[in-house]
């Protein structure tokens, strides 16, 4: 008997299992549109008559037995839930918890069998959801919709409205009004967010050009009332991802302070405020300005402040909380980057939500995950995180992630596990995070290899070809189902690549076949095919996904690609030496490397597309100390054509020097203009390293929007 309640209730004792009665008669003591709507939902004209099984469904508040009242639990949020064979009574501790109960109880109802017993249930964290905090394309209007049910769903209470790329969330339009069109889809979204029972949370990000003045805190006080006219309720500041005047906390706190004062505390019915502190993780924190503590200390105990961790991308523990609640002297508000793939917009991450210790519930006051620009990709991952939030110390990763997907495509969920299995990882990025991939794969892969390259008989050949067929026929289930259009859509760019990543890998095992048997025209065929398979895929990885930032389509990269990659090396050099032939060995790697000493741009990396050299450029602010300098080292001297940077403000242009070298140790500046706001430079002879370095005597803080050197 399978009874799936997302999230895992924390206590549910069942006594047995009955067929679930055919009509019954509802009851709702309590006054709760949302709960009646939800009701309706399930219980129609078709299910319920005034002889049915008897539901009632209220309120602490609402008349009910001592008995039962007694076992109602305290917490917010909570519910009690008692099923027998004659009556389901459902009685929230809260209006919320009313409606969570009454979730529950529709899963109980959709089971095959009905359980009989208890349930007594409530949230481990108070605050719980998503922040749409990412940069790259908003979603759009119908994804937020889906994704607002979705929450309500899976008891998720908090939507933080903050997309980087909404002109009227950011400067400098936040302090105008958003126009009509965009104002009345907030306002459907608003309402919707009420019917699942989500706080929908407004965002403002100010910090790039507010002045500290009164005109500004009161063109911000109005932006908050024209939101609360659109029906607002829950507000954040954000102060992330900016330089200059806007980060000092003493003005960040007073803004807040006399928003709290002037707007939370008139309106009565708006929640406690939330804001994204410029040191939002402590990698960032510099002690000496005491900028935490001065927030911990100066901003009103009801402002709720967030954290991303010990870095900008990072899974919490602990150790992580007794930090920063120390410095900021309450429960940090949790922003977690998880499944956020804005700095590797290559790749997708449908893998667990995973990494986050399962002692930290009293520590915080919130946590809210930062989705993928796919928003629908995004909800296996988000799945997890309202699993996590509701009940920690019951949590399992794998078994939420299976559910998960079974929960966004219930027709093609095996199909989607091989799929996602295999594309959860980030490949190397900036900030170091990782995540596990092709789990279960993985030890035949390096099993595999070794044996290959011993030139021994393969013992698991079988498991490894069924590995691949089973990536190519997923690719085929998925890419021609009509189990979740909204899913596939987003996903099929990754399905194409995936497909002929299946098949490449067969089509390398036929190589190890041909080679055993000395048939030279089966491997040369095999060979030739696996070459074409990754030009179609270079040609994909040129075409879809062509965003400014990481460009392309990439899948199965921390396991299966370089499986196939390393056995495809191996196998055309044996066959080489074997038979005296020429093939060439492709690898394609990139030889040139990072050049930098600022702290931030270390883990950075290069891509070579065709001939351009591009850096893939952190979305934060940079501190640039004196004299650090960032740029490439290129394998050998070379000839380039062309060195290309930008960044904002363009003020910053005035300290840097763009310089050349050949050994690393003797520099040649470079000629420069400004154009298209970009800087340019050319140079007449080969170079090996170029730099561009900080030359004024104290810090720059800038926007790295762009790095490109073309090599001829
Ligand atoms: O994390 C925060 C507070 N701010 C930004 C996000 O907008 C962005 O999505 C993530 C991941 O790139 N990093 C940030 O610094």
């Amino acid at each position: 008997q399978e009874l799936v309640v997302n999230p895992q209730p924390q206590q549910l004792s069942i006594s047995k299992y009955t067929s679930v009665p055919s009509h019954f008669k509802v009851e709702q003591k309590n006054a709760d549109p949302a709960t009646k709507h939800l009701l309706s939902t399930f219980f129609t004209s078709d299910n319920t008559a005034s002889d049915g099984f008897s539901v009632t469904i209220g309120e602490r508040k609402d008349k009910f037995s001592r008995k039962l009242l007694k076992k109602v639990p305290e917490n917010p949020e909570g519910y009690y839930i008692h099923s027998s064979d004659k009556a389901i009574t459902v009685i929230g501790n809260d209006v919320r918890g009313t409606y969570y109960g009454v979730r529950t109880l529709i899963a109980l109802l959709q089971a095959d069998q009905m359980p009989l017993g208890e349930i007594t249930d409530y949230p481990d964290v108070t605050a719980r959801g998503v922040v749409e905090g990412f940069y790259g394309a908003p979603w759009s209007f119908e994804h937020r919709m889906r994704q607002i049910d979705f929450y309500g769903e899976n008891k998720l209470n908090t939507y933080i409205y903050g997309p980087k790329d909404d002109p009227y969330h950011s400067s400098p339009n936040w302090r105008k009004a958003y126009p009509e069109d965009e104002a009345a889809q907030l306002k459907k979204l608003i309402d919707r967010a009420n019917l699942n029972h989500v706080d929908f949370v407004w965002a403002v990000h100010p910090g790039k050009d507010i002045k500290w003045t009164e005109e500004d805190r009161t063109a911000l006080l109005r932006k908050f009332e024209m939101m609360y006219d659109l029906g607002v309720r829950s507000y954040a500041v954000f102060f992330d991802d900016i330089s200059g005047e806007g980060t000092n906390p003493s003005q960040q706190a007073n803004l807040l302070n006399y928003l709290h004062t002037n707007f939370v505390k008139v309106k009565k019915d708006v929640t406690p405020l939330i804001m994204c502190p410029t040191e939002y993780n402590k990698s960032w924190s510099k002690p000496e300005g005491g900028y935490l503590e001065t927030l911990g200390k100066e901003l009103d105990p009801s402002v709720r402040i967030m954290w991303t961790g010990n870095r900008v991308v990072a899974d919490i523990d602990k150790e992580t909380m007794d930090w920063i609640n120390n410095k900021i002297q309450r429960e940090a508000f949790i922003w977690w980057n998880f499944p956020v793939s804005d700095y590797v917009r290559d790749h997708l991450l449908l893998g667990p939500a995973y990494g986050n210790t399962k002692d930290i519930a009293k520590d915080v006051s919130g946590f809210v995950s930062n989705p993928m620009e796919h928003a629908e990709s995004s909800k296996i991952a988000i799945y997890g995180v309202a699993n996590y939030t509701w009940n920690m110390a019951g949590y399992q990763p794998e078994q939420s992630w299976q559910n998960a997907l079974k929960v966004v495509m219930p027709e093609n969920a095996a199909a989607l596990e091989i799929f996602a299995s295999h594309n959860s990882d980030l490949g190397p990025n900036g900030h170091l995070y990782r995540r596990d991939e092709s789990v279960k794969f993985k030890p035949e892969a390096e099993a595999f290899l070794k044996q290959l390259k011993a030139n021994q008989p393969i013992a698991n050949l079988d498991l490894v070809t069924n590995e691949f067929n089973a990536m190519v026929e997923a690719s085929y289930i998925l890419l021609n189902s009509t189990d979740n259009p909204v899913l596939l859509e987003e996903m099929r760019p990754w399905l194409r690549q995936f497909k002929l990543l299946g098949q490449s890998g067969l089509a390398m095992l036929n190589m190890h076949k041909a080679l055993q048997a000395k048939n030279t025209t089966d491997f040369e065929r095999s060979y030739q095919a696996i070459k074409a398979m990754k030009a179609e895929m270079y040609t994909n990885d040129r075409k879809d996904n062509q965003n400014p930032y990481q460009p392309g389509v990439k899948t199965g990269t921390l396991v299966v690609t370089p499986l196939i990659d390393e056995a495809f090396a191996h196998l055309t050099a044996t066959y080489n030496k074997a038979f005296d032939k020429n093939l060439e060995i492709v690898a394609s790697y990139n030889p040139h490397k990072l050049y930098t000493n600022v702290e931030q741009l270390k883990h950075q990396t290069a891509t070579l597309k065709d001939r351009t050299l591009t850096m893939n450029v952190p979305l934060e602010v940079i501190r640039f100390e004196p004299k650090t300098y960032f740029g490439f080292e290129l394998k050998e001297a070379a000839q380039v054509k062309s060195i290309v940077f930008k960044l904002s403000p363009a003020t910053s242009y005035e300290h840097l020097a763009l310089e050349v070298s050949t050994n690393g140790s003797d520099w040649t500046s470079v000629k420069t203009e400004v154009k298209d706001d970009a800087v340019r430079g050319a140079v007449n002879s080969e170079v090996k390293y170029i730099r561009i370095s900080n030359t004024a005597s104290k810090t720059l803080e800038a926007k790295l929007e762009h790095v490109k050197v073309e090599l001829k």
